[in-house]
């Protein structure tokens, strides 16, 4: 078989990046690990930047997510009873809008099918080969057969599990990781949103938020312990925990239900460099993770598929290589932007085992200093909406 690029992945990188390029009228095969189902079973990111939505659009994928996305043009930070609003509208004539990665996922597979585009579930042993020449190819088997796919380029979408980054050796990369000590145990429940914006929450028992998915689905995240595991934690004790870490008056409105999804997500934060080597380029969770406070992880994964689309579409349209031999340093110097807010959000919002007195003070100082300082709320919302491309 013979495609013009190979992308790995059919995670919502991968699909994007695939129909972009359908639309411009290059041709891909996607190759994914898992089957359609598990990759839509996955409960991941709800909050999608201007720039997301953008792609969306250019990818004639957005109507759904238009009629059924929820605009948000504020968030709520709460630390003990105190709790403020940032308003992104007001400081950046911005909003974000509240549409659950599975739907956005759920979209790409459909318009991708619609358009005969060549999805294959439940590969294995993907293995790329000569990325640094220009006659690369990628074999695999599917169905209890060994298949080869010629490309010119190939797309790492693969996430951080994947086998596209250890392709590179490693004398050739760079890896920058901190990791931090605790997770998020999230649960998703059929009940209406305890407020219509998201509250991002700071007390003493440690971090809480109250998201959502739609007026009756909401998802809900607490702080656990690293050790902790989803079966140790009853609906009941959830709802619980999660009522004394936000202001009273919020908990009082809280309305609570049976679980239908419940997991716990470690946080790091994860960079590697260079995110090209030869035609093999690396996108989303396959090059950098971020910790979900603040929602960068998908966004980020959009702006590295813009950068690589971009670069793409310049190389098949006008035959200059500009765009692409750019765009790892492109990709890179918006990443770690979204690192550094990922971090300082996280680091501002959560309790750590090692915070001294000292610490404490800190934070609080500075969430005082983000309630009453305008310069704080507008770089906090430059931040969340999203970065410009
Ligand atoms: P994915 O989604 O991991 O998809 C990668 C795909 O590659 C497949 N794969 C392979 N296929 C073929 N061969 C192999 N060898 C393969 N190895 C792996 C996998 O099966 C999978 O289908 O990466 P991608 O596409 O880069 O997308 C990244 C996003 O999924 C991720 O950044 C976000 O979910 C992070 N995230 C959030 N991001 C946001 O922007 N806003 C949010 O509100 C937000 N909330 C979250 C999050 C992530 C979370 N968790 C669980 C990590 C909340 C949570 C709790
Ligand atoms: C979510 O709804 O899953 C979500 C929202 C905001 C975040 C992280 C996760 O910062």
């Amino acid at each position: 078989m013979k495609t013009q690029v190979v992308i790995i992945g059919g995670g919502p990188s991968g699909l994007l990046l695939s129909q972009l390029l359908h639309v411009r009228g290059i041709d891909s095969v996607v190759l994914e690990r898992k089957t359609k189902g598990y990759v839509l079973s996955r409960i991941r990111a709800g909050v999608l930047e201007r720039g997301l939505l953008g792609l969306m659009r250019e990818a004639g994928v957005a109507g759904r997510m238009e009629r059924e996305g929820f605009a948000h043009d504020g968030t709520l930070i709460s630390y003990g009873d105190e709790m403020f609003r940032i308003d992104f509208q007001e400081h950046t004539g911005e909003s974000v809008m509240v549409y659950g990665q599975t739907e956005v996922t759920r979209d790409l597979y459909e318009a991708r099918e619609t358009a005969n585009g060549k999805i294959v579930f439940e590969v294995d042993a993907v293995t790329i080969h000569y990325a640094k020449t220009d006659t690369p190819y990628v074999t695999y088997t599917a169905g209890g057969e060994d298949h080869r796919i010629d490309c010119d380029f190939i797309a790492g979408c693969d996430g951080f599990h994947g086998v596209s980054r250890q392709t590179i050796p490693v004398d050739q990369r760079r890896e920058y990781e901190k990791v931090y000590p605790f997770g998020w145990l999230g649960i998703l429940s059929e009940t209406p949103p305890v407020n219509h914006e998201l509250i991002y929450a700071n007390s003493p028992r440690g971090f809480a938020l109250c998201s959502m998915r739609n007026e009756n689905l909401s998802r809900y995240y607490i702080q656990c312990s690293l050790s902790d595991k989803p079966e140790d934690w009853s609906d009941a004790a959830f709802w619980q925990e999660l009522k004394r870490r936000i202001p009273a008056d919020q908990a009082d409105r809280l309305v609570t239900g049976p679980s239908i999804e419940k997991s716990i997500a470690p946080l790091r934060s994860f960079v590697t460099e260079p995110m090209q080597w030869g035609r093999l380029f690396l996108c989303g969770d396959a090059a950098h993770i971020v910790p979900p406070t603040g929602a960068k992880g998908l966004n980020t994964a959009a702006s590295d598929v813009h950068y690589l689309y971009n670069g793409l579409r310049q190389y098949y349209e006008t035959g200059d290589p500009a765009g692409i031999d750019s765009y790892s340093q492109k990709a890179l110097a918006r990443v770690w932007k979204a690192e550094r807010f990922s971090w300082w959000f996280s680091s501002l919002m959560h309790r750590y085992p090692d915070q001294s007195e000292f610490d404490l003070k800190m934070q609080v100082a500075e969430l005082e200093f983000l309630r009453s300082n305008e310069a704080a709320q507008k770089a906090m919302a430059e931040n969340y909406v999203g970065l410009p491309y």
